[in-house]
């Protein structure tokens, strides 16, 4: 199987695997240490595969209430239909519906994941009430990009956490990280101070193709094999994007992100309390999943 970015073929010599991290057999420090290292952390089965199952199995329920998946909807089988605008008038309500599930909220705001980033920070963290689940269907993929101008505007101590809740194979478009990325001088020079809400004349994206922009910087385009359970944790100038799905079974990605920081740093307010308004004030409406799994993605 070959990974593809908006249809074009990543030469396999440009592609690695990212390391894996165990959080049994390290220590605060090492964890802390690889993180500055590498830029990531890969923690395989850090979610209890019970949560993870159930959680996906209530999102995919209310995919299939709205026909845009096929039954039995375990499966997780785009139907290339949908009846969400028909039955919801309101898409952010229904998104922020969908991203309230409770078995969700569990695992994303629950004291398991609380205590890895409390552990990587040394101190006691808190995860954003406002977040990102994403069920990608065929097609679609993240630009390159990183993830400063969205999270920093208050502290720079901030983390993101990519949980996975579906297998994901190369064909489904796993998350990519290009290698080294968080010590590229000029990314952070750019992207410093950079707020997509306030600077609106840029853009996250990077607009260097990703495999010209590893081909450029000599380095790798790192990405794993996902299972449910796995987290991807990495900095706010990580360079990353995703491979496209095109998987021949239909079957989307589910993967959730949320960003995690110190609770005694100052917190911005578009993105907790209960009703955050997310990156533009627009709320859940704004986002790409927001709209009908048949419907095209938005490019920030
Ligand atoms: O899952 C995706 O499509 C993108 C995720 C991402 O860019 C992030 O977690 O920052």
């Amino acid at each position: 199987m070959e990974a593809l970015i908006n249809g074009v073929k990543v030469p396999s010599t440009l592609l690695g695997l990212l390391k894996e991290t165990s959080l049994k057999n390290k220590s605060d420090e090492q964890l802390r240490n690889s993180l500055n290292n590498d830029g990531y952390l890969l923690l395989k089965d850090a979610i209890d595969k019970n949560d993870i199952t159930k959680a996906r199995n209530d999102i995919f329920e209310k995919l299939n209430q709205v026909d845009e998946l096929e039954n039995p909807f375990s499966e997780g089988i785009s139907s290339g239909r949908s009846r969400r605008d028909e039955l919801h008038k309101d898409r952010g309500v229904f998104w922020e519906n969908v991203s309230n599930t409770e078995s969700l909220r569990k695992i994303t705001n629950g004291n398991n994941l609380k205590g890895v980033f409390s552990r990587i920070f040394g101190t006691s963290s808190i995860g954003f009430d406002f977040i990102f689940l994403r069920a990608v269907s065929g097609g679609k993929f993240t630009h390159m990009h990183c993830d400063a101008g969205f999270f920093t505007r208050k502290t720079q101590n901030v983390l993101t956490c990519w949980l996975v809740f579906t297998d994901i194979t190369i064909d489904k478009g796993p998350l990519f990280i290009i290698e080294g990325s968080h010590k590229f001088s000029d990314i952070k020079t750019k992207y410093k101070g950079f707020d997509v809400d306030i600077h609106k004349h840029m853009k996250a994206t990077i607009d260097t193709d990703p495999i010209t922009f590893a081909q450029q910087r000599n380095s790798k385009i790192l990405t794993a094999q996902f299972r449910p359970g796995d987290a991807l944790i990495f900095g706010m100038y990580t360079v990353h994007g995703t491979f496209e799905n095109y998987a021949d079974d239909k079957k989307i990605r589910l993967t959730c992100d949320i960003r995690f920081q110190p609770n005694n740093e100052l917190k911005d307010p578009r993105y907790f309390g209960p009703n955050p308004t997310g990156t533009t004030g627009a709320g859940y409406g704004e986002l790409n999943s927001a709209r009908p799994l048949n419907e095209d993605w938005h490019v920030r």
